[in-house]
């Protein structure tokens, strides 16, 4: 189901479960066990609110999580060894990683493949690289991500605050590419999603009230406003450790964006390379309407398995990919109450997302 790119390969590779027929060592067994534990424990003691996709989220060092996700991040701060090339791809829900890990994936590999026969065209976006939220307790034992190829790419929808400082200390030389989105945007983005996956034993979860709870910071990896400023601070601290985007500035200038992007990977596109127009070919590629075409995308194209009950469809990642679908569905009193969030929380930080003002 979920099938992974490894360019070493050069071929799919299908990760080990660890529930199924391989032999896992006792010790890591144990060791699962005593997490689940440790996460029963701490759930206990951690405040609760509604979830949008299952019935409740918990506020863990600041953020709101769901459970499995709290056992991913223990498993991470316990297990997960960060390598100096490491590079991760960090957003809070719905703000661009699959853009972001089409991008970062055909960046990396340029050299391996042809543009029009690109293992992204038949395994999609979703397949390059893991989502190590949940992918590291899902597909791999824990000790399997030491065998990806360098540099290895993970995706993380944790707060910079809430990661090891193996990974995130300025110290470590691995990188954290960053992108961020109109709060009103990744909203919408983030209703509709979650309204699919929402299990069907709960009432569904209206817009109103997905508004009230996004406002006040009640939604998973959230609060949205504190998340953003984690990384803004970070980077502003580390800019050769963070790089941070806006899905608003890569819809309005993708070269420009990818330029950046290839740069800080440490993978600079070479003047022979923008002349033959590699540059123009992955941003097609990459692009929302190729993408959302692609018959792995489509109806019964395929599904993500992210945890044991959520098994998201590759079509899900796919909806508008458009600035400004807020408009569609806020009222100008809601418009005015996320935006002066935004002004009031992101003040004197020198970071501006999606002030109407400023369009
Ligand atoms: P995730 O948090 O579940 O990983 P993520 O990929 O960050 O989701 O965000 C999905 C959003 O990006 C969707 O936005 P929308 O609901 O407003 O439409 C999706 O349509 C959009 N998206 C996906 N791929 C692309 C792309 N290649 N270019 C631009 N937008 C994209």
């Amino acid at each position: 189901m979920s099938t992974y790119l490894v360019p070493d390969q050069n071929t799919c590779h299908q990760p080990t479960s660890i529930t199924g027929e391989n032999q896992i060592p006792t010790e890591e067994e144990q060791a699962y066990k005593k997490l689940d534990e440790k996460l029963k424990g701490l759930l206990a003691t951690l405040p609760k609110d509604k979830g949008w996709r299952s019935a409740n989220i918990y506020l863990h060092e600041g953020f709101w999580l769901s459970p499995q996700v709290i056992k991913g991040l223990l498993m991470i701060n316990n297990y997960f060894h960060a390598q100096s090339t490491d590079i991760f791809l960090a957003a809070f829900m719905k703000c661009g990683t699959t853009w972001l890990k089409a991008l970062m994936f055909a960046t990396a590999n340029r050299h391996r493949y042809s543009f029009s026969d690109h293992p992204l065209r038949r395994n999609g976006p979703q397949s390059a690289f893991p989502f190590l939220d949940t992918h590291i307790f899902l597909d791999y034992p824990i000790t399997k991500f030491e065998h990806l190829p360098s540099p290895r790419m993970f995706a993380t929808h944790f707060a910079h605050s809430l990661l090891p400082t193996s990974m995130s200390s300025p110290s470590s030389t691995c990188k954290f590419v960053y992108v961020c989105r109109d709060p009103k945007d990744a909203l919408i983005s983030k209703w509709h999603f979650m309204s699919k996956l929402r299990s069907k034993e709960l009432p569904p979860l209206s817009f109103n009230e997905a508004y009230e709870l996004f406002c006040n910071g009640v939604s998973e990896y959230g609060p949205f406003w504190d998340h953003v400023l984690g990384y803004w601070k970070a980077s502003q601290e580390s800019p050769e450790k963070i790089l941070f985007l806006k899905y608003e500035d890569m819809k309005k200038e993708p070269s420009v964006e990818l330029k950046k992007l290839a740069a800080f990977m440490g993978m600079p596109f070479s003047a022979e390379e923008e002349k033959g127009g590699v540059v123009g070919e992955i941003v097609k590629l990459c692009s929302f309407e190729n993408l959302s075409n692609l018959e792995v995308n489509n109806e019964g194209g395929g599904a993500q398995k992210f945890t044991a009950q959520v098994v998201v469809e590759n079509r899900d990642f796919f909806r508008k990919g458009k600035v400004g679908d807020w408009k569609n569905y806020l009222t100008e009193e809601m418009r005015e109450r996320i935006d002066s969030i935004t002004e009031t929380m992101f003040k004197n930080s020198g970071l501006t997302l999606g002030l109407t003002k400023e369009a």
